[in-house]
């Protein structure tokens, strides 16, 4: 290729990935040049990253584009949100950092919102209860009189720990700060007081800098190692939901939308995060975007029950495939069993199918028997649960939408899409998959001139990928189904 490419890596809790892209007369063109895991490894009762492996994997990534023989302007990291190394004096990581998902949080959130109460937490922070929020991981430390706090001089997110590693120098970047739930973005800064609250040393925290903001560049140990040159290295929306949300191809401004992965982000974008009471008691979040902007969204638990049950029934010897299980699940008998999928049962790893039986038990349904009836179960709570969670942000936003962008490597799931479609009976438009590694390319592009700001972004990316429509159909059963599942999950307006 003769134009220069720039590259993204993009960091989901279920794999990475590098993607060189090239902006060709306003149409946008990728390559995937690597692709790899990223299986969180447990040490005794902890659950960590491997942060060295993905580092690892970066690396590679830079090999293999240097491999193909490409020019590279820029590169950026995104990630999944919440999680964090801390750095001590002499610039060494101290420990793994812990996965999201560990259990040393847990009871944390309760206590602290006890302690703190939820209106100072929320008012301060405008982000939702969620018990693996930074400010509880930090808390629980705290608590349990964690070395790593003595000996702590630098607290870097995932993506700022990765820039570091590669470039030598520490920034915090604007859009994971928001997800600590102790950034307020009314003060525009960290929130000094929730972290005296924790008892964490605001010392701690560096400046926090913009989406676009370049942040360094290769260092030379580098280069030197890979034999590439000295590459610009720039901080996007490093919350992968962020990037996911810059690159929605929508046209009209008040649009919905949801990153369809591991969890599934449902919401709308606003110029202002909307942190009142409604807010707080519906617990929407309001994480902080590229140009101003902010996420009001919810998280549900999305895919993950999906993929702890492929990760259960691979244990135990049955192996299918993604689209496999799909297939059985459109086989299966339509609303026999439902659940809420934000039941805190299902957030930690482990048997999803047990869990999922245990549920349909005590709550007087039939439980599913195969594979097929478990995915049919999953796939059609999460659809219903989609229908609640947009009827919300309709309330909240005083927005009203004519349907619904999904974006992510969930929409790789026509069923899941379609079945969306009909839950909340509008339509459904589907794509791009790579939503997060785009709109990370996005906003590099925009940082460099190439595009004036998101929303030309997001018009590009309109005209460079197919977006597929899905119409909702089957109207009378799914109203039908939506009436169960608010009685049998309890969830009312
Ligand atoms: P994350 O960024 O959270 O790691 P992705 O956006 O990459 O997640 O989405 C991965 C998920 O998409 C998988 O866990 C799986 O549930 C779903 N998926 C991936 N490929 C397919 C496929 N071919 N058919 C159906 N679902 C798929
Ligand atoms: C999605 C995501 C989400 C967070 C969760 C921890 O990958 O970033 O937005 O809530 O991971």
């Amino acid at each position: 290729f003769l134009l220069p490419s720039i590259l993204a890596y993009d960091l989901g809790a279920s794999s990475g990935r590098a993607l060189l892209g090239r902006l060709n007369n306003r149409t946008i063109e990728v390559e995937e040049v690597h692709r790899f895991g990223n299986d969180p490894v447990v040490v005794g009762d902890r659950m960590h990253w491997d942060i060295l492996r993905l580092y690892h994997d970066i690396k590679q990534g830079l090999l293999k584009a240097k491999h193909a023989g490409e020019t590279i302007s820029s590169l950026a990291i995104d990630s999944w949100a919440v999680d964090f190394g801390l750095v001590g004096r002499g610039g060494e990581l101290l420990g793994n950092p812990y996965h999201y998902r560990d259990r040393h949080t847990d009871g944390v959130m309760e206590r602290t919102m006890e302690r703190l109460t939820a209106s100072r937490i929320f008012g301060r922070s405008g982000i939702q209860f969620l018990p693996f929020n930074t400010i509880y991981q930090l808390a629980a430390l705290k608590e349990a009189d964690s070395p790593l706090l003595e000996q702590a001089k630098h607290f870097l997110m995932i993506p700022d720990l990765l820039r570091y590693f590669l470039t030598g120098e520490m920034h915090n970047e604007f859009s994971n700060a928001t997800t600590t739930q102790f950034y307020n973005p009314v003060l525009g800064g960290w929130d000094a007081e929730l972290l005296a609250d924790i008892g964490i040393s605001p010392s701690l925290f560096g400046n926090v800098v913009q989406p676009g903001t370049r942040v360094g560049q290769l260092r030379a140990s580098l280069t030197e190692e890979l034999g590439i040159d000295a590459i610009p290295v720039f901080a996007v929306a490093e919350h992968d939901t962020g990037s996911a949300v810059a690159a929605v191809p929508a046209l009209e401004r008040d649009f919905a939308y949801l990153s369809c992965g591991t969890w599934s982000l449902m919401g709308t974008e606003v110029d202002q995060p909307v942190m009142g009471e409604l807010a707080q008691t519906l617990n929407f979040t309001n994480e902080g975007g590229v140009g101003g902007t902010f996420r009001l969204l919810k998280n549900i638990m999305g895919l993950w029950i999906l993929n702890e049950s492929h990760r259960t029934w691979e244990k135990a010897g049955l192996s299918y495939s993604f689209p496999e299980l799909v297939a059985l699940a459109e086989k299966a008998p339509a609303f026999r069993s439902l659940i809420d999928p934000d039941d805190p049962m299902f957030l930690h790893a482990g048997d999803m199918p047990s869990r999922i039986a245990n549920y349909c038990e005590r709550t007087g349904q039939q439980a599913p028997q195969s594979p097929g009836e478990f995915v049919r179960c999953i796939l059609e709570s999460l659809a219903l649960k989609y229908r609640y969670v947009l009827e919300l942000t309709e309330r909240l936003s005083g927005k009203s939408f004519s349907g619904l962008h999904m974006v992510g490597g969930g929409i790789q799931n026509a069923l899941l899409c379609q079945w969306s479609a009909n839950a909340i009976g509008k339509p459904v438009w589907a794509g791009p998959v790579e939503g997060s590694a785009l709109g990370n390319l996005a906003v590099q592009w925009i940082a460099q001139g190439e595009l004036s700001d998101i929303w030309e972004a997001r018009k590009v990316i309109r005209e460079s990928f197919p977006v597929t429509v899905y119409e909702p159909r089957d109207g009378a059963q799914w109203e039908d189904a939506y009436g169960r599942f608010r009685a049998l999950t309890g969830l009312s307006k």
